[in-house]
């Protein structure tokens, strides 16, 4: 099986590196000449990557770990050799929507949609730095058969372990994105850690999102109450503490944000059926407009 990276971005290293020490075979299709880059490891060592580019070669397996806005801009040039292949794209990013645009695109390749806990934050140009690893699930969106899942299965155990297959992935980007509704715009918002939103002050605004995210993910048959959705954004706040999420880094560097596809898509589906959603639409805005909260 042979694998593709797009990107040398944070994650996408991250990828590479993992394979190059597995010794499995895999190349980096990127539009940017390719360069060396060093891993910081956990324990605080260095390990370099020297990628290989795919020179054309069209891989079995194409792992996507681009910003939610970029991955359709990365296709659709690929998208009429793609077709002609039976190649399996994994997405991974924040955020949903996607998905359902990559299966238009390519309704016959297999696709996957993957979460991580794995964080990796790019320190210099060529210096990437693993800040932390957790449990990875994947699951089909769509044209996954059988033996893909468990080849799949057994790259993941490999690749990003702890690693579950997922018979129902929708709930699971759904449970990840409530928590990303919450603590990235109000984290780029207020220019904070993720661990400095557990402060009482905060404590409305974390109710009032909690109890729009949970009306509109009922409307996708995902039944989670306002108080359990808390629950998982505190303990993400927890575990996160010293963090900057992905917005408050995207906003601080001046670079597009995954907001319409976090609480723009809830925006979206609340629209469609019928639940309002002020904060989330509100929390649209300002991040798009670059203006700060009333609150
Ligand atoms: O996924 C994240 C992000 O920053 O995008 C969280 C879970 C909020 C961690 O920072």
């Amino acid at each position: 099986m042979h694998i593709g990276i797009m990107s040398q971005g944070a994650i996408a290293s991250i990828l590479a590196w993992r394979l190059q020490k597995l010794d499995l075979p895999y190349c980096v299709l990127s539009k940017r000449p390719l360069h060396p880059v060093q891993i910081e490891t956990l324990e605080g060592e260095a390990d370099m990557v020297l990628p290989p580019g795919c020179n054309g070669k069209i891989p079995d397996v194409l792992l996507v770990p681009l910003k939610a806005w970029q991955v359709m801009t990365a296709l659709e040039p690929l998208a009429a050799k793609l077709r002609q292949t039976n190649t399996v794209i994994a997405l991974m990013h924040n955020g949903m929507g996607v998905a359902e645009q990559v299966h238009a695109l390519l309704p016959d390749n297999p696709l996957l949609a993957i979460t991580t806990r794995c964080g990796a934050l790019r320190i210099e140009s060529q210096r990437i730095r693993l800040t932390g690893t957790g449990l990875t699930q994947a699951g089909a969106v769509a044209n996954i058969s059988e033996p893909h899942m468990a080849q799949l299965s057994e790259l993941f155990s490999r690749l990003l372990p702890p690693f579950e297959w997922q018979q129902d992935i929708n709930q699971v980007l759904w449970d990840k994105l409530a928590i990303n509704a919450v603590i990235n715009p109000l984290s780029a918002l207020y220019q904070c850690k993720n661990g400095e939103l557990l402060q009482p002050r905060f404590d409305l605004l974390h109710e009032q999102l909690a109890a729009e995210i949970a009306a509109v993910m009922d409307t996708a048959g995902v039944s989670r109450s306002a108080a359990q959705l808390l629950a998982s954004i505190r303990a993400v706040e927890q575990a996160t503490a010293q963090n900057y999420s992905s917005m408050n880094r995207d906003v601080t560097a001046g670079k597009p944000t995954e907001i319409d596809f976090i609480n723009g898509f809830i925006k979206q589906k609340g629209a469609a059926t019928g639940i309002a959603t002020p904060l989330n639409n509100e929390l649209v805005e300002l991040i798009q407009d670059g203006k700060p909260p009333r609150w």
